[in-house]
């Protein structure tokens, strides 16, 4: 029979042996590698119940929990679309998800439950659950009634695995439509590459509602057959206690900015680990260099994207070279990054320029937007990152990657992305405001900070905190901006382009 490409068929080939080992371990209980499956098996067979079509969707807004990660393996298994949605999101932004996405199924946090369940009617939605952070909820119920074992459904390796909404530069989100096989090819790479062991313990802290949390690391420890230490959130007393019984941990660099600002931080309590992986966001050298001279230890920076998985990761094994500090390093094995021109023709190395890539982790498309999927792939296959970069350069290999910039309006703030005009096409409709722009200036624990500046109307006089409010209504609280600037008049070029850039200069040393 012809091999099943479902990714759960795969990640399950490296489950450990022993199935009542422990595979996830919270603060509060254990979880063996039999309960994964068995469980898993439950929700899939709960969800084949409902009769859905195969590539239905199946959208999750709830907290982090070893259920909902099982939720995600199971709605695998059923053939169906994972579509997981960050937990800061408010109605508004959810009610565009769910209209855009029509799920057939919906879970969500026992508290949004009445609101959510509203916006999932309009979406023509037939199915919502519950499941709360502790295992509870109306999913979990009824999928105890349902058998301990399920047959997985046979994927083909195009056939959509998940849907990740990743913001657009116009202000209206996209979904990158995810394969079996373009999250199968970047985790098994990814297996090999970090030299992943069934003997590893993993500090996972992250969101499991984005790429970095939900893929590159809960894949991870999954194909490896490794222990999972799980965290609800990012919490340094919590990552203080486990992380002596750990070898890797995954972060964005706020966590380890976070880490380096606890004194308690020291050789002794990272005397087991192996690896510290940095991504989503640039490490600065200078955060790389403390945390090596306070450690011992050499974060290993990568490179990826909600589209493509990884792309570029500095080196594990020494033998292939060493991980530099302002560097994301080479093209992962199987994929190919090259740095082009406005005309998409290669640049010299050590030039700056647009970054390309290729590679069976390269996504599907979009969501029913076919022509914004046109738009990002050159005539010749290659995605178009939004990503500015050099290959080599002074003292670095000609075939290390580093990051310089964005060709794409986009803040990057503690690891999530704000797309300023999302922000500024709300701040313009507030009372009195002419027009606005929303920059990112430094950060030292976020890296970015979303700032806004905002022009009022001839003779008007702004209410600054009425506008606040307003926004807080209905952006997620991380898209916020954390100070509004008043001026006359935005900064523009010849052909009344705003100038970010000089607003950028401007405010570059804001205090937080
Ligand atoms: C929380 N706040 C933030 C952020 N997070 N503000 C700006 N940026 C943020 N990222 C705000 C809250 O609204 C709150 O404001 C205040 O900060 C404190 O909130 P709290 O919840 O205590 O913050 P925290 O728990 O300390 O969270 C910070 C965090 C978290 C740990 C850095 O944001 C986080 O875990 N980020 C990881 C994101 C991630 O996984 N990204 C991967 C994307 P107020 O008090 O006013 O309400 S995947 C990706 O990008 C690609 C593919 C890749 O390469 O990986
Ligand atoms: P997302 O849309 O959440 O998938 O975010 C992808 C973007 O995050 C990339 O296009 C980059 O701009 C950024 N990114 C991810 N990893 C890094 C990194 N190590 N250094 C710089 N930027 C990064």
């Amino acid at each position: 029979m012809e091999r099943n490409a479902n990714l759960y068929a795969i990640l399950a080939a490296g489950f450990a042996t022993d199935r009542d080992a422990v595979a996830i371990e919270t603060p509060t209980r254990t979880y063996s590698w039999a309960d994964i499956e068995q469980t898993s098996a439950r929700i899939a067979g709960l969800l084949q119940s409902l009769g859905v079509a195969p590539g239905s969707r199946v959208a999750v807004q709830v907290h982090k929990s070893p259920e909902a990660l099982m939720l995600y393996l199971a709605t695998l298994r059923a053939g169906l679309v994972y579509l997981p949605l960050n937990t800061a999101y408010h109605a508004a932004e959810v009610e565009y998800f769910l209209t855009d996405a029509e799920p057939a199924v919906v879970v969500c946090d026992p508290a949004n439950q009445k609101w959510i369940a509203d916006l999932a009617q309009q979406a023509g939605t037939a199915h919502v659950y519950t499941l709360d952070a502790d295992g509870s909820g109306s999913l979990m119920e009824e999928a105890a009634s349902q058998e301990a074992v399920f047959q997985t459904v046979h994927s083909q390796p195009d056939d959509l695995a998940a849907i990740l909404y990743t913001s657009g530069t116009t202000g209206r989100s996209k979904g990158a439509m995810l394969s079996h096989d373009n999250l199968a090819s970047n985790a098994l790479t990814l297996k090999r590459y970090w030299g992943w062991r069934a003997d590893d313990v993993l500090l996972h802290m992250l969101p499991i509602f984005h790429v970095h949390g939900l893929f590159v690391a809960s894949h991870g420890a999954l194909l490896a057959g490794a222990k999972m230490i799980w965290l609800p959130r990012l919490d340094i007393d919590q990552a203080l206690h486990y992380l002596p019984r750990c070898t890797l941990m995954m972060g964005v660099p706020t966590y380890y900015v976070r880490l380096l600002a606890d004194p308690r931080f020291t050789p002794e309590v990272c005397r087991n680990m192996r690896l510290f992986i940095s991504g989503s966001a640039p490490l600065l050298a200078e955060t790389f260099h403390q945390f090596q001279q306070r450690s011992g230890n050499t974060i290993l920076e990568r490179y990826g994207m909600s589209e493509t998985g990884m792309i570029t990761s500095n080196p594990y094994e020494p033998a292939l070279g060493e991980r530099l500090a302002g560097t994301v390093g080479p093209a992962l094995p199987g994929e190919t990054v090259r740095v082009v021109d406005d005309e998409d023709r290669p640049v010299d190395l050590g030039q700056t320029g647009h970054v390309q890539v290729r590679g069976p982790n390269v996504f599907a498309g979009y969501w029913r937007m076919p022509e914004k999927t046109r738009q990002e792939f050159t005539e010749d296959g290659w995605f178009r990152t939004g990503d500015l970069g050099t290959l080599g350069g002074p003292g670095i290999p000609d075939h290390y990657l580093s990051i310089v910039g964005r060709s794409k309006d986009l803040i990057i703030s503690g690891g999530y992305n704000v797309y300023p005009k999302e922000i500024e096409l709300v701040l313009d409709v507030q009372p009195g405001v002419e027009e606005s722009a929303v920059i990112g200036v430094p950060h030292a624990d976020f890296g970015e900070m979303v700032v806004a500046i905002i022009v009022p109307k001839v003779g008007q006089v702004l209410d600054i905190e009425g506008i606040q409010a307003s926004l807080k209504t209905c952006l997620a609280n991380f898209k916020m901006p954390k100070q509004i600037h008043v001026i006359d008049a935005l900064p523009r070029n010849t052909m009344g382009k705003v100038q970010k850039n000089v607003l950028r200069q401007q405010y570059k040393n804001l205090q937080p």
